[in-house]
């Protein structure tokens, strides 16, 4: 495991060089065939393989996400998907735009979750899926699982994110966790962005019960309507020329500034609960309080299928999954 570590963090330091940022992305051509083709409607000047920010592309796009619309829930309730949703769901709705969440309590049946997490456990044991370099959680587990795929591609809750992006939506990734990520409060923007910005939803799925001590993830309601924290927000300085800045610090403390004092709601959960969120919500996983406790859940990151997709943090065009146009 150290070995496998140390290798990780070399490549993380790698990561930083630009030359080989650009080799990765120009191996990964096929992967970036969305994102080429966004780069040319955005008119952006440097080459598809090249670095991307905020600061370069910020207002190019066009658009805002219904929900993030003054007019957005009059023209989604006069939508007849809307209407055929329960009512608990529609109130749910109704509220995001103050809130930037949504709970959708028993979405997912007993059995949909036991399957997911037998498949992962087999998977697991025989070797076919491994834990992530750095923690305990595996990465995109829906293209080895059809049962962790059928929870994260499930047709109703895309049908939910698009209603709330008011565009085309498609599934970025997933993250299975078995244990409480503990992650630092984050708005998934810094981490995936979009131009124009707003258009994710993260959907965050109990797979057991989940209670306090297992580090229950939190969120800040109402926080979606804080400023985008972009790099150029972060007083990072400039790096030498062929390095990519390293900002991960300096977001993690601005972020704990803008979260001490404000109201943290922790998602305590049964198995089948849903989480949705908006782009900018933020959010993060709370301190595990009870050794040994597991917290098994999943994450998909949805983003819509016509803006630019790109990750904030490290600067690249995000790499998207085959058929995602
Ligand atoms: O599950 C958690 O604890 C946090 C997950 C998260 O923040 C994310 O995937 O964006």
């Amino acid at each position: 495991m150290a070995l496998r570590e140390s290798i990780a963090r070399a490549r993380n330091r790698l990561g930083r060089f630009r030359p080989v940022v650009a080799a990765g992305q120009i191996l990964h051509r096929e992967q970036l065939r969305p994102t080429r083709r966004r780069y040319r409607e955005l008119g952006m000047s440097g080459p598809w393989f090249g670095l991307v920010s905020h600061s370069e592309v910020a207002g190019r796009g066009q658009g805002v996400a219904l929900l993030d619309r003054p007019d957005g829930l009059a023209e989604l309730e006069a939508d007849p998907r809307f209407a055929a949703l329960d009512a608990s769901l529609q109130q749910g709705l109704r509220e995001w735009p103050e809130t930037g969440y949504l709970v959708a309590k028993g979405f997912f049946d007993a059995q949909e979750v036991a399957a997911a997490n037998e498949e992962v456990d087999r998977f697991a044991a025989s070797g076919r899926i491994q834990q992530h370099h750095l923690d305990p959680r595996y990465m995109n587990v829906h293209r080895e699982s059809a049962a962790v795929a059928a929870l994260a591609e499930d047709e109703r809750a895309l049908g939910l994110i698009e209603l709330i992006l008011g565009r085309r939506a498609g599934l970025f990734q997933t993250i299975y966790f078995q244990t409480g990520s503990q992650q630092e409060a984050h708005s998934d923007a810094f981490h995936m962005m979009t131009e124009p910005p707003g258009f994710l939803v993260g959907m965050w799925v109990a797979l057991e019960d989940i209670d306090e001590g297992a580090g229950p993830v939190f969120y800040v309601p109402g926080s979606h309507r804080l400023p985008y924290l972009m790099s150029e927000d972060l007083g990072v300085p400039d790096p030498p020329p062929l390095l990519i800045a390293d900002k991960g610090d300096a977001y993690v403390r601005r972020m704990r500034e803008l979260v001490a004092g404000t109201e943290t709601v922790k998602f305590t959960a049964s198995a089948g609960d849903v989480l949705f969120w908006h782009h900018n919500l933020t959010h993060g996983g709370s301190g595990v309080t009870r050794p040994g406790a597991t917290r098994r859940s999943l994450v998909g990151h949805y983003f819509a299928r016509d803006v630019l997709c790109y990750h904030e943090v490290t600067e690249r065009g995000a790499l998207m999954p085959a058929g995602f146009e």
